[in-house]
């Protein structure tokens, strides 16, 4: 769980369901010899922020923060009161624990760059879904922790932050739904804690989640099926056996069963849940609106992609690995295809024949 400065390999306790997020976490330092236990309080902190955010959620009809803040963000997008919020608690826990050298979020224009030598890059998305808040729909959380390369030699800049994804150290998600669920992987599997409300603690409740190798449902915003490339349009057709559709132009030893059915929530969190835990496949492709994606590669895609694959499953932009991107700004957009195994190579097939 925490960063080591040895090499000696140490074996980890199997995560044990009951476990505190914070006993999961010291344990993960005390496998790793010459921890500092900064990474583990910088997690501690995290899980602090999400605790105080998840309060707001629980009651945000009643605290006056349905509705909109009347600023637009680096993104055009309106900024909701509950953004703001989620996004002020995350700066100021992150500010305090002194740890944090970047921190960008989906909120801040710029990246913050601390003045010390801190080490760590934190990126996030404070409130993902927000179109879903005023309607009670699951929203989330996201965000990606990594080290700075050379944190004693030079002072933190953009450049820290600038980096693929296969360097995250750690990546979660919190999924505000009928619970509230955090997804944690510091690289060694992905695990789910549920809150306990009553005592304000995360219990394990689903150590080493593995992604079914293949699914049943697809999940995309078929709304914006006439604004799709012919290829993913091909795939959606298939997805749903409509009447002439061409199957993937590589065959498959078991045969797919066709149609999938179809979930869209249109939260990240909430639709990567699901799959992650059921199998099938979430597409967020390229369109003539998007042409780059419409969701952010460092603070959604990212993160993300990490969890997928520490469970078993694939996320690709519908051609490449997502984790492979070197990116070149904050907010960089990327399709964002992810799942099961298979039916991420399915898509994959549909768009350049090949297989992931
Ligand atoms: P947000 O971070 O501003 O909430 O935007 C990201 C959201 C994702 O949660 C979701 O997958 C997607 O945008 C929904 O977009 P659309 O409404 O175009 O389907
Ligand atoms: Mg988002």
């Amino acid at each position: 769980m925490a960063e080591s400065n040895s090499s000696i390999p140490v074996r980890r306790p199997a995560p044990v369901v009951g476990t505190t997020l914070r006993e999961h976490v010291l344990a993960g330092m005390h496998a790793a010899p010459g921890a500092t236990g900064d990474f583990t309080s910088l997690l501690n902190h995290i899980s602090l922020a999400i605790r105080i955010i998840n309060t707001r959620v629980r009651a945000v009809g009643l605290a006056d923060m349905l509705g909109y803040t009347g600023e637009t963000n680096i993104q055009g997008e309106e900024v909701q009161k509950l953004d703001a919020f989620a996004n002020e608690v995350l700066l100021n826990v992150l500010d305090r624990s002194g740890f944090c050298g970047v921190v960008g979020s989906e909120e801040l224009d710029e990246a913050q760059i601390a003045e010390t030598h801190a080490k760590y890059v934190v990126l996030f998305d404070p409130l993902d879904g927000s179109s879903n808040i005023d309607t009670n729909v699951g929203i989330g959380t996201i965000f990606a922790v990594l080290r700075r390369t050379e944190p004693k030699l030079s002072r933190p800049s953009l450049d820290d932050a600038l980096r693929p994804g296969r360097q995250i150290l750690a990546a979660g998600y919190v999924l505000y739904g009928p619970s509230t669920v955090f997804v944690l992987s510091t690289g060694h599997g992905a695990h789910a804690f549920t809150l306990d409300p009553s005592i304000g603690e995360f219990f394990l409740s689903q150590p080493d989640i593995r992604c079914p190798r293949r699914g049943t449902c697809f999940s995309v915003n078929e709304g914006y099926f006439s604004r799709w490339s012919p290829e993913v349009q091909a795939w959606a057709r298939w997805v749903k056996a409509e009447k002439g559709a061409a199957a993937p132009p590589i065959a498959s030893a078991e045969p797919f069963k066709v149609p999938y059915s179809s979930r869209y929530v249109g939260s990240l969190v909430a639709d990567a849940h699901r799959t992650l835990i059921k199998g099938g496949i979430f597409a967020y492709p390229a369109d003539t609106q998007h042409t780059g994606g419409k969701l952010r590669l460092l603070y959604e895609a990212n993160p993300m992609a990490f969890l997928f694959e520490q469970a078993g499953g694939l996320a690709t932009t519908g051609k490449d690995r997502i984790l492979d991107i070197v990116p070149t700004a904050l907010h960089q957009r990327t399709p964002l295809v992810l799942g099961s195994k298979d039916d991420v190579t399915a898509f994959q097939q549909f768009v350049d024949g090949s297989p992931t």
